[in-house]
Order: structure tokens, then sequence, then C-alpha cells
């Protein structure tokens, strides 16, 4: 491990807002059990959370909360923005953990979120401009799969998504590519758990993947089960600019982790769970939006620039 690793994991890259939870159930203008694992977007020069809503029979929707800063004073639509398709199968029990990316060539935005069907949790694909009005397209995979997050752009013709399949017991993070959004294929281990680690027991995307120049910044989920229950952390993969099927480095270790009274109680106590991220172009401040104990939203803040040094100086997996 380099000096700077060790320096940068010292001094943690990621720095909490100190006014977290930043929402929380009684900021919502309906009941509410639990507001958290929110999408987050830049649109119109706002930040726009898509925020999974936890009702009191236990189901969930997504319903968008905008802010001028991204931090505070935060405009949440009076009523559900997404709701599951009345007559479909797919989200009988509700919407869960949308990621959000604007696709580079017409400006769309994709919605991938979990539907939870009478066959397990599913992936749907929703396309939106405006977060009003939405196209359904579908469910790209079976259950069992969560986690997922189409690519903002197209590599050879083909388009890309992340997504985390249980197979065989095992949930590991997996990429597969469609030259249609229609028909799946190529399907790919990319982010395996690791026996005896911090993120042995699952992995799963956490924000949607972030195009830098070193190449596609990956926020990840791991769990692993202790005596005293889960606890999920957060690591950090870089993946290949041109072809996002190479992982180019993996941190060995956590870069975030449950200690704070928000995230440590709750519904599932010992969970930072981050779903989306946004990057504030002027300072170059990276934000990473997470569930707390599956009960609040909070927010940690780094320099872009340096968790791409920290990532770039991971080892080669
Ligand atoms: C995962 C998902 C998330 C949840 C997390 C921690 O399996 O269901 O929605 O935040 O567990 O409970």
């Amino acid at each position: 491990m380099t000096n700077s690793r060790i320096f940068k994991q010292q001094n943690q890259l990621f720095r909490r807002y100190q006014g977290n939870p930043i929402l929380t159930p009684r900021d919502w203008p309906y009941p509410a059990n639990a507001v958290f694992n929110p999408a987050a977007v830049r649109l119109n020069g706002h930040t726009l959370l898509l925020v999974r809503v936890e009702d009191r029979r236990g189901f969930s929707h997504l319903t968008a909360a905008r802010s001028a800063d991204g931090i505070t004073d935060w405009k949440i639509d009076p009523e559900p923005t997404l709701l599951p398709e009345p007559k479909a199968k797919e989200g009988i029990w509700g919407l869960e953990d949308a990621r959000i990316v604007r696709m580079e060539d017409g400006g769309q935005y994709a919605i991938s979120c979990v539907s939870f069907s009478a066959g397990g949790p599913l992936v749907s694909l929703i396309m939106t401009e405006d977060f009003k009005t939405f196209t359904r397209m579908g469910t790209p995979f079976p259950p069992e799969d969560k986690d997922a997050c189409l690519f903002p752009r197209l590599f050879n013709g083909r388009y890309a998504m992340i997504h985390r399949p249980i197979i065989r017991g095992q949930a590991h993070v997996w990429i597969s590519s469609s030259p249609d959004l229609i028909h799946w294929g190529h399907h790919e281990i990319l982010i395996p758990v690791r026996d005896g680690w911090w993120d042995c027991h699952r992995v799963g995307l956490g924000a949607q993947p972030i195009a830098t120049d070193s190449g596609w910044l990956i926020i990840y989920h791991g769990v692993r089960m202790t005596p005293a229950g889960q606890v999920y952390r957060v690591g950090l993969a870089l993946l290949d600019l041109e072809d996002p099927r190479h992982v180019i480095r993996r941190s060995d270790e956590w870069v975030f982790s449950p200690c704070m009274p928000y995230e440590m109680t709750g519904d599932v106590p010992g969970v930072v769970f981050p779903t989306g991220a946004v990057v504030d172009k002027a300072s170059n401040q990276l934000r990473v939006y997470y569930g707390a104990a599956d009960t609040s939203v909070a927010v940690a803040v780094a320099d872009l620039d340096a968790v791409v040094e920290f990532v770039s100086s991971c080892p080669v997996p």
C-alpha cells in the first residue's frame, strides 16, 4: 500500500455532510415509514433525487425531490412520482432503489429500478425526459436481480447494463449488453464477491457509473454477515472507458462504512447504501447520496480527482 493511499484512507476520502440526514420521513408531504436509497441526477440546473419511499404497508414507490444546491431546501413532489404500473405483474409489491443516467445521444433519462414481482425482485427499465411522464421499457432480466444501471453511452453499437442477479446463491455484480434494450446477452461477472473479505457475502452497484478520464468510476456496496447482523459498506472500482467489461482497479479496503447514529439506528441498522451521485463541475465535488439504515437519505462528498487518484492506485484485480 502506498503512503498516499494510507494517507487518503486515514483522512477519509468521503466526508459526511454535517446536517445529515438530509431527508427523513418527517420531511415527507404524505405519510411514509422510510425514505432512502435515492437515485441522483442533474436536471435543469437542479439536483433531482428519485427517492425510495416505503409506505406503512411495507410497499415502496419512487418520489422526486429537487434542490438547487443538492444539499438543502428540497422540494418534494406532493404525491408519488412513479408507482408500479397498475395492470403489470412486474411491481405488485412496489418499486425500489432506482439508478438514473442521462443518455448521451438524445438527452433521455434512463431509470433502472427494482420491481418487486411475485417471482421475486427484478429490474425494470423506464425512460423519461421530465420525470413527469414515463415510458416503461419492460424487464431485461428474470428474477432475482437488483442494483442495475444502464451506461449512458453505447459500446460498439451495444447498450451495456450493470446488474446483480443472484445465481446459485451467489450475489456477484454482472454486466450484460443489448443492441436494442430488449434483447440482452453477453452476460459476464464483473465484480465478484471475495471470500473472507468485507464484501464476501453480496456485492452490488451503488451509484450510477461515472465517466472520468481514467475510466468509469464504480461505487459499489459490499456486505458481510457478522454475529451482530449484516454490515453494508462501500468500495470502489474502475472500469475501462472503452470496454467496461474490463475492471482496471478495485479497492482492497472499504472507503465508507456505517458508524453515525443515523446509520446505526433505523429499520435496518448498519447500512450505508449509495444509489446516486452528482459531480459539481465548478468545484469538482463528487456528492454521493445514500440510504442510511433503510430509513433516511444522507450525503457524503469527496474531491473527484482525489477519488480517481485513490482508485487508480488500488490493485489490479
Ligand atoms: C438490499 C436492498 C436494499 C436495502 C439493503 C439493506 O438487499 O434490499 O434496498 O437497502 O438490502 O437492507
